[in-house]
């Protein structure tokens, strides 16, 4: 067994909560030895990780790694919240008794680690200082060196956080164990892996994956599920999976942030790191915090509502990031940024990355070039010549700091005040683009019936939304009913208000499916619109769902949209709507004890849709 008093006394690591914490899960797993884990490290371990063979280079400062085959992606059938009180159960945190699964997931992990070192993280899911603080702290246990090196560029990671606890005893307990990924029988009725959120302990137990968000425990497990429950238990906050962005104008000299969530291929990464159209570039300036969570508070000075992005790093989906696309994250992942690139296509002659959507087309040349799985493409047979090279869910791993448009203020422990939240999902009729809505329940109704069409199996299903409350459903710990009425709460209790907004960039043709608005950079036009509108310069048009914008009300300069598709942009069709009211019905009622107010916003909306006469004409 390792000797922990000396590894953790070496790295001037104190705290005798942690050390007996890793005693525990040391002889638990069985690992030889113990490692203690800062942000020195990293050169360290890349030559280590390198020499082993764990990972590639990919050209000067970068790096590349394959996941095993069948461990690509979050699990969610395989992701447990659990507690010791059944009422915690809710639709969709899959709840789970915490004696039981803390005694299944040991079983699988006792001596998983055997010969394996254990890299011991401290950790911090907040600046330091965060009035937050004390809900961010966590040590995380794994027997992964990639998963340490990903760990260190998602979270503050130092001895130094957790040795300067208030209270000693207050982190999160975070183990990750890999286990024998050839033998777990993934995606099988026998399937080994669990991924358990044991909330009211703060303790995270994964095992049976070395990717994502099933291994580095600080971004989504305590992140969102652990820190969403935190929010709930303590009432001081929320933890949603959010962007955030700051928008300077710089004609009057006013800053604004912006967050807001989105289901999944609903363009949040590209939206978060969106530059300005040329044609608004000389007076606006955006800026970037984070593309994947924030943390939102009351702050008690000024009542105002303050968002923090609790992460050190981007964790983004490479497919279809391109020049086009998202030429800030091109910059993020440049040679000498430290980035990791996972399950992306890798050349071994060139150490070059590729990936479906980086450039129109695959190199030409394919001498050296192996598709995620890592077999040679040029040796392909003729049958896979269309599979894709890299993993849809291929990611680059980097740190804030090398986003080019990072804002000055990203790491001030205050966070900073929230102008607007916007929810967003990628709907091809209905949605317009852009509805803003002024009352608080209203919005938070609205943030519970976001979802996205299904993009392959349900296409074709008329208007039917997998629905993803607040782009919360996979990381939801309590139940929904009780998230609704914590989310009223704290917008009540902030002396100042957001304006809240629902945004939709993928409207199309109904003939061709041609989308009708040009997306990407111009999506700050209808974003400026909605803090005019909050300032009171524009007053847009009401409808039965929300404020949109009059035409000559949105800076269109150098847009190329034709007439009518503005028009159909801007339009509630009242038809279309009141079958989405049916199903949001539907949707509503799985959740127990919705406050009142949820329901009658629905209400008001599906009444004032029955009697709108300003749409379009049903049947178009
Ligand atoms: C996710 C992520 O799985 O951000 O949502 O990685
Ligand atoms: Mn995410």
């Amino acid at each position: 067994m390792a000797d922990v008093d000396a590894a953790l006394g070496k790295a001037g690591l104190h705290n005798i909560h942690v050390r007996d914490f890793v005693r525990r899960w040391n002889e638990l797993t069985g690992a030889a030895r113990i490692e203690v884990i800062s942000e020195s490290d990293d050169a360290r371990l890349i030559d280590e990780a390198l020499a082993a063979g764990e990972i590639l280079p990919a050209g000067p400062g970068r790096y590349y790694s394959r996941s095993y085959i069948k461990d690509t992606a979050r699990s969610e059938e395989r992701t447990v919240v659990a507690t010791s009180n059944p009422a915690d159960m809710g639709i969709y945190n899959n709840w789970r008794p915490a004696g039981q699964m803390r005694r299944i997931v040991e079983e699988r992990m006792r001596g998983a680690s055997a010969g394996k070192i254990m890299y011991v993280l401290p950790y911090l899911m907040a600046p330091a200082g965060s009035p937050l603080e004390r809900y961010a702290a966590g040590v995380q246990l794994t027997d992964s060196r990639t998963v340490a090196l990903h760990m260190m560029r998602m979270a503050r990671v130092s001895p130094r956080h957790i040795d300067r606890l208030a209270d000693q005893n207050r982190f999160v307990r975070a183990v990750h164990v890999t286990g024998n990924l050839g033998q777990l029988q993934q995606g099988t009725p026998g399937d080994q892996r669990l991924f358990v959120t044991i909330a009211d302990e703060r303790t995270i137990l994964h095992f049976g994956s070395a990717y994502g968000g099933n291994a580095l425990l600080g971004k989504i497990a305590h992140g969102l599920r652990q820190a969403a429950y935190d929010g709930w238990a303590s009432g001081e906050f929320l933890a949603e999976q959010f962007m955030l962005i700051g928008i300077s104008d710089e004609l009057t000299g006013k800053r604004y942030h912006i967050c807001g969530g989105f289901p999944s291929a609903s363009g949040k990464t590209n939206l978060a790191m969106m530059l300005p159209p040329a044609e608004l570039g000389s007076r606006y300036r955006v800026d970037f915090y984070g593309d994947d969570i924030a943390w939102l508070r009351v702050d008690p000075v000024d009542g105002k509502i303050y968002a923090m992005n609790p992460e050190f790093g981007v964790f983004g989906v490479a497919k279809d990031t391109s020049e086009a696309t998202n030429p800030i994250a091109l910059a993020a992942v440049a040679p000498g940024t430290g980035t990791m690139f996972t399950n992306v296509a890798y050349n071994q002659n060139t150490q070059e990355v590729w990936w479906e959507g980086r450039t129109p087309g695959p190199p030409a040349d394919l001498a050296g070039w192996s598709d995620w799985t890592g077999a040679l493409i040029a040796e392909r047979a003729p049958e896979d010549a269309r599979a894709p090279w890299a993993h849809p869910n291929s990611r680059f791993t980097t740190t804030l700091a090398n986003v080019p448009n990072i804002a000055q203020d990203f790491a001030d422990p205050k966070g900073v005040p929230v102008d607007a939240i916007i929810f967003g999902g990628r709907a091809r009729d209905r949605e317009p683009l852009i509805r803003a809505i002024l009352d608080p329940a209203e919005a938070v109704y609205d943030g519970l019936t976001l979802g996205a069409e299904a993009t392959f199996a349900a296409e074709g299903v008329d208007g039917l939304l997998r629905y993803d409350p607040m782009s919360m459903r996979p990381f939801m710990s309590y139940p929904e009913g009780a998230y609704a009425a914590h989310w009223l709460k704290l917008i009540r209790s902030a002396a100042s208000t957001p304006i809240f907004a629902h945004v939709n960039w993928f409207q199309r043709d109904p003939q061709n499916g041609r989308y009708l608005w040009p997306g990407y950079r111009d999506n700050l036009r209808p974003l400026i619109w909605l803090l005019r509108l909050k300032e009171g310069e524009v007053h847009g048009k009401q409808t039965p769902v929300g404020i949109v914008p009059a035409k000559e009300e949105l800076d269109l300069r150098g847009v190329a949209i034709a007439a009518e598709d503005l028009e159909t942009i801007l339009s509630i069709d009242a038809r279309r709507w009141l079958q989405e009211m049916r199903h949001r019905e539907q949707h509503l009622k799985l959740f127990q004890g919705l406050p009142a107010e949820i329901w009658q916003a629905h209400h008001r909306v599906a009444a004032a849709l029955s009697c709108w006469d300003g749409g379009r004409e049903a049947g178009r």
